[in-house]
């Protein structure tokens, strides 16, 4: 039996306007609903995160969700929540956009588990031969221009202006629920609550043309305790390509959660039940210091987007940077890659492989032949005062650095004190 999966949202924080009749429509009968991600980047955040979710769920309640790609609407830019026109995407990065924004839908959805099996759709396909005229007679002649322009995302903008292709928006992502509810009986849009302007143009245009009742709910957008916009951090957006955002900076951001918005997070990007997180809150409220929420949170996140073995990767990779306990075996764990992943923004050198083989003194290596440290003197006071690691351990003013201090036959890292690392690749 499919379930209300509104009141399971409802608890978790992740409902602002429904449409009423909404949840009996989901208590009812297996129902189909959908969610849309402009492929305006050439991959999804952890902001879209929320409304996957929301697929996830529908899905898990018995629902059949469609994720939908705007090949057609990334082509003309959603106005919801811009304060500025935006500039249109070429072709080629669209297409490049598109395969990549597919592949992460894929991830999250099952694709065969019979009646409710997910659908990925792109709504280029049905938009790609529609002509303006056509367009314009069949969509545009059941909407007002009054109608359009008390929406939000139009309404914002009459003073510095917009565009005729922005204030089309809505009738393109209206005309997309009307087309999904003729012809996959799609009766349901879900999205954050930037996105109720546009889905209820949507249901309007169904109800004026004579569709099947349709029906609509939202999630809050994502807020953080401190007033800061969610889903960034020091180095910019935090991405869910591996390339774009690594699973150990992807691991840290989760990490970082201030107490006031993990739990938060909790609810909306995990599949925890209200027992286990409220437990874990609990738990967490007798020894904050432990941060017991945060890491939870950032292994559930870390392997539900990337893996198990990459959130090993980055808890190991996070021991090493932040345990003072953290040796030599903890380095050797991971592969030349990945540790040159992790220290990606520490200062680095190539050197040639000879300087190792032939066995170098400590000083020499720090100063010479890496310029780690600036002279000699610099590198035999460090030493004295016992401030020098090679490979987290500590060596002191006679140790010559040789092949066994190689990691994966490739790298060597130096450490000054606690905070200042240094890798070098030999070559
Ligand atoms: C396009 C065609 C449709 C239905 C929806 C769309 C996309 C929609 C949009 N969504 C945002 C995006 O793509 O622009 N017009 O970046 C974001 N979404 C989701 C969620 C969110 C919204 O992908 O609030 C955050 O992630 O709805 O900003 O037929």
């Amino acid at each position: 039996m499919p379930t209300n999966v509104v009141e399971e949202l409802r608890w978790r924080g992740m409902v602002q306007d429904v449409i009423p009749g909404t949840e009996e429509q989901l208590s009812k009968e297996m129902t189909t609903g959908y969610a849309g991600f402009d492929p305006t980047a050439d991959s999804l955040h952890v902001g879209n995160l929320i409304p996957i979710m929301m697929l996830v769920h529908l899905q898990r309640g018995g629902h059949r969700p469609i994720a939908l790609v705007g090949g057609a609407t990334g082509m003309v830019g959603d106005p919801s929540g811009k304060s500025d026109e935006r500039n249109l995407l070429d072709e080629a990065t669209l297409n490049k956009n598109i395969a990549a924004v597919k592949k992460q839908l894929e991830k999250f959805l099952d694709f065969d588990c019979g009646a409710n099996s997910a659908l990925l759709l792109n709504n280029y396909d049905w938009m790609k031969n529609y002509s303006f005229i056509e367009f314009i007679r069949d969509v545009g002649k059941h909407l007002t221009v009054n109608y359009m322009m008390a929406k939000d995302s139009v309404k914002t903008r009459i003073e510095t202006g917009i565009s005729f292709t922005e204030f089309s928006y809505q009738l393109l992502q209206g005309n997309d629920f009307y087309h999904l509810n003729q012809l996959e009986n799609c009766r349901l849009q879900v999205g954050g609550s930037d996105q109720w302007g546009n889905i209820t143009t949507g249901t309007e245009l169904i109800r004026r043309k004579g569709g099947s009742e349709s029906f609509a709910f939202t999630c809050p957008l994502m807020t953080k305790a401190d007033g800061g916009k969610f889903g960034k951090t020091e180095s910019g957006t935090v991405w869910l390509d591996r390339e774009k955002t690594s699973p150990y900076e992807f691991y840290q951001f989760w990490l970082n959660a201030s107490d006031q918005d993990a739990g938060k997070y909790m609810r909306t990007f995990t599949l925890l039940s209200k027992e286990e997180i409220e437990g874990l809150e609990k738990e967490h409220a007798a020894e904050p210091h432990l941060r017991k929420l945060q890491i939870k949170l950032a292994e559930e996140i870390t392997k539900y987007v990337h893996c198990e073995k990459d959130l090993e990767l980055a808890q190991a990779a996070s021991k090493i940077l932040f345990d003072k306990n953290s040796g030599k075996e903890d380095l050797q764990k991971l592969s030349a890659e990945d540790l040159m992943g992790v220290f990606k923004d520490v200062p680095q050198v190539k050197i040639s492989k000879e300087v190792v083989n032939s066995g170098t003194s400590i000083v020499d290596f720090l100063s010479d032949s890496t310029e780690f440290l600036k002279s000699k003197g610099e590198a035999r006071r460090e030493l004295k005062a016992n401030a020098i690691s090679v490979n987290k351990a500590k060596v002191g003013e006679d140790y010559q650095i040789g092949s066994e201090d190689l990691l994966n036959d490739k790298l060597v890292l130096l450490q000054k004190g606690k905070k200042n690392y240094f890798l070098v690749i030999v070559e």
